[in-house]
């Protein structure tokens, strides 16, 4: 936790794990539909690990899980 930082609300990060994601399209994919979600502000994705940080204020998990699949991926379980 950086002290000072400035945050609008709460903004919390989170991350997932996304199974399947192979290329640069699989990531623009994954990060157009999470971005759609509500409560999301920013979206970063690794693609070597999978790992998805998802920056916002308000989302939940099923959401992500459900823009995640909506993409045509898998959170790991
Ligand atoms: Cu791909």
């Amino acid at each position: 936790m950086l002290e000072g930082r400035s945050t609008v609300g709460r903004m919390t990060d989170r991350i997932y794990h996304v199974q399947g994601m192979t290329c640069g399209h699989c990531v623009q994919a994954v990060t157009a539909e999470l971005t759609a979600v509500d409560g999301v502000a920013g979206v970063a994705v690794d693609l070597e690990s999978g790992a998805v940080t998802v920056s916002g204020d308000g989302f939940t998990d099923e959401a992500v899980a459900a823009a995640v699949e909506e993409a045509g991926y898998e959170l790991a379980p």
